[in-house]
């Protein structure tokens, strides 16, 4: 009999991570982009991709757009696009980052006109979510200050929940609006969205259809981002997450590649606050492939977030329960390690299969022709915004 109870495949049969497009083009670090043969030159090529991801895991059904690197002419005919390959579009990302006029602030800016440019913008990725059937809109701010006194931060915050307002009023009722949190990077002293409290306080002042988005990457070294996890489910703020893993800051890699212990604590909180396979609580990879394939580099993304996931239903909530109510200290330790120190990778090779997958889905796209297609096909990539 398999590890995996039918009520754990159950749970991961329900299981969905969203793809961001830009994971698919070409990005780098500050010194070098090292282009990819193969790399999408359009957002129809991004989409291509990610049904392939999709294809061979059934894990990834929807792929998140950036504007305006995902800019098309039409928004509906890119929809019918993805539908075609099976994928929905899914969030719509702003990007008030990349625009001289940005220098000093967006939505926090002390200018009128260009606050109000912003806002515009922001407006725009609502309609865009119109045509493409987008439920969100993700904002996360690159703004702040690099010199203490440069700022005045109050009144930046004042000026945020004024700009945030006019966004929200915006948006449709089935529509919602997530802001993401960074504690640095690119502005070195102060950010104006800095951590999830301010996120929280924030979105709290809109509504109902205002969350928090937790980015993995944008936290201090040694923050316990699962407390965070289980506090933004309890008040009923988490409304998506976007997954990667770090060392040192920002670095976007492989979600579980660098601490997939980590992974598996988030995804216990996740649990825990009743997050898993929650339409309310979105499952979103935020990666860059610098290095490596990046098809492959998805597949793998969306399997370890899945293996990790099948570890932490293992853990036996009866007996955790217990051992805590006894404060057995390590014998509750020793359930949650237990199913941590569980090798799934047999048991959902096993269960893949059962259901028409491939075993192994990484070897499954090696073989299917397609990187070798594309690479001929393809010349010319695009970036996925940072160099551009
Ligand atoms: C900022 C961020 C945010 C952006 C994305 C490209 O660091 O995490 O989510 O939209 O990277
Ligand atoms: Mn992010
Ligand atoms: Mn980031």
């Amino acid at each position: 009999m398999s590890i995996l109870t039918s009520d754990i495949q159950a749970a991961l049969a329900g299981q969905s991570i969203e793809l961001p497009s830009w994971a698919f083009g070409n990005s780098g670090t500050r010194f070098k982009v090292f282009a990819t043969e193969g790399t999408p030159r359009t957002p129809q090529e991004k989409i291509a991709d990610a049904a392939e991801v999709n294809r061979v895991t059934a894990l990834a059904p929807s792929v998140a757009l950036h504007i305006p690197w995902d800019k098309v002419d039409d928004y509906a005919a890119l929809r019918r696009y993805a539908e075609d390959l099976g994928v929905s579009l899914g969030t719509i990302n702003s990007n008030t980052f990349q625009d001289d006029d940005y220098k000093f602030g967006a939505l926090t800016h002390a200018d009128d006109r260009i606050r109000r440019k912003a806002i515009d913008h922001h407006i725009e990725c609502i309609d865009i979510m119109g045509a493409t059937g987008s439920r969100d809109l993700k904002i996360w701010l690159a703004e702040g200050s690099n010199y203490p006194g440069q700022a005045d931060m109050r009144a930046r915050q004042d000026r945020l929940h004024e700009s945030l307002t006019e966004i929200y009023a915006a948006l449709g009722d089935d529509q919602r609006l997530v802001l993401e949190y960074k504690f640095f990077e690119p502005s070195f002293y102060h950010t104006d969205v800095p951590d999830w409290g301010t996120s929280y306080v924030q979105v709290a002042a809109l509504g109902d259809k205002a969350l928090v988005c937790l980015d993995t990457g944008h936290h201090a070294p040694g923050t316990n981002i699962e407390f965070i996890v289980m506090q933004l489910l309890r008040l009923g703020k988490l409304g998506s997450f976007d997954f990667n893993s770090r060392f040192y800051a920002d670095d976007d890699l492989i979600v579980g590649a660098a601490d997939p212990f980590q992974l598996f604590r988030i995804i216990f909180e996740v649990i825990r606050g009743g997050g898993l396979n929650n339409p309310d609580v979105a499952f979103m990879l935020d990666q860059c492939h610098n290095i490596e394939k990046k098809i492959p580099g998805q597949i793998r993304s969306v399997l370890n977030v899945q293996e990790m996931t099948a570890r932490a239903l293992l853990v036996d909530g009866a007996a955790l329960a217990a051992a805590q109510a006894a404060n057995d200290v390590l014998a509750a330790n020793a359930v949650f390690m237990d199913a941590f120190s569980t090798d799934v990778r047999p048991a959902l090779a096993e269960w893949r299969e059962s259901r028409g997958l491939p075993a192994d889905p990484m070897a499954a796209f090696a073989a299917s022709g397609y990187q070798e297609k594309i690479e001929a096909e393809r010349v010319g990539g695009t970036q996925a915004g940072w160099g551009a």
